[in-house]
């Protein structure tokens, strides 16, 4: 029984690489805040439309539990946490609205330079180190291949050097960061991007005109963009 509310709240990173971008974006929509001290919640000025500033990571649970309505996260981690949430046997309750073409980057196996790679088999009863846990336990189920995954909150791309895995899974954009830790891509298991994420359900009328606002503004603004 959540509170029938007559704003929409979108749920953005408050610092990191998709805090700017996402913010410029929903300007470029027309939407403007009145800045709140503690810099977590920005009150819509020009639309009914607030901003709630978080982790990324929290994100997708904020919409799960109605928090927020819509969000502004890497496809990466929505897919990860639903991949979570499947294996719990529950429902997926959010779901990829727009892709919003900012963010770019793939979650992709790496292994060392040294290693000739022959193929996914390789992997097999080998540590494979990453923050995505779901998605590569998913990946490695299709493949049919038994390896152990090796949970890091950060800093992946040192564990085969420290000896914690011989292969990692983690996310790449230019390559450099592999390139610098003698490790090389082999595999693409995901392309991500920033993504706009909605509830799997629909809303009450009123949000439900708000979204529908917001959503042709949106893909005017990224029609223009591309
Ligand atoms: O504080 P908070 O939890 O909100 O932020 P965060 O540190 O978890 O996230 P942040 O800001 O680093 O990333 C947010 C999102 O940006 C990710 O979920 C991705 O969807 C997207 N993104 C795009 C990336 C990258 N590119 C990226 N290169 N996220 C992380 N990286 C890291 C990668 O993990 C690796 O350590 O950058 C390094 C590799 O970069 P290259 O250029 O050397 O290949
Ligand atoms: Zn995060």
């Amino acid at each position: 029984n959540t509170p029938v509310r007559d704003r929409l709240r979108i749920a953005i990173q408050k610092s990191g690489r998709l805090a700017e971008p996402a913010r410029a974006l929903l300007a470029s929509c027309g939407l403007s805040w009145r800045e709140s001290r503690d810099r977590l919640f920005c009150y819509g000025e020009s639309l009914p439309i607030d901003l709630l500033l978080v982790r990324d990571d929290d994100i997708p649970g904020l919409i799960a539990d109605g928090v927020c309505d819509l969000g502004i996260v890497g496809r990466n981690v929505l897919l990860e946490q639903d991949g979570g949430r499947s294996g719990n046997g529950r429902p997926s309750v959010y779901r990829e609205w727009r892709a919003l073409g900012f963010g770019g980057c793939r979650l992709a196996l790496a292994v060392p330079d040294s290693w000739d790679w022959q193929g996914p088999e390789q992997l097999a009863g080998k540590r494979i180190a990453t923050s995505y846990p779901a998605l590569l336990s998913r990946w490695l189920e299709e493949q049919g291949i038994a390896a152990d995954v090796v949970l890091l909150s950060g800093s992946v791309e040192i564990a085969p050097r420290l000896g914690q895995a011989e292969a990692i899974c983690d996310l790449v954009s230019s390559g450099a960061t592999l390139t610098a830790n003698q490790l090389k891509p082999v595999m693409t298991l995901l392309e991500s991007e920033a993504v706009l994420a909605g509830p799997s359900t629909e809303f009450d009328p009123v949000r439900g005109e708000l979204a529908d606002l917001l959503l042709r503004r949106l893909d005017g603004a990224l029609r223009i963009r591309h």
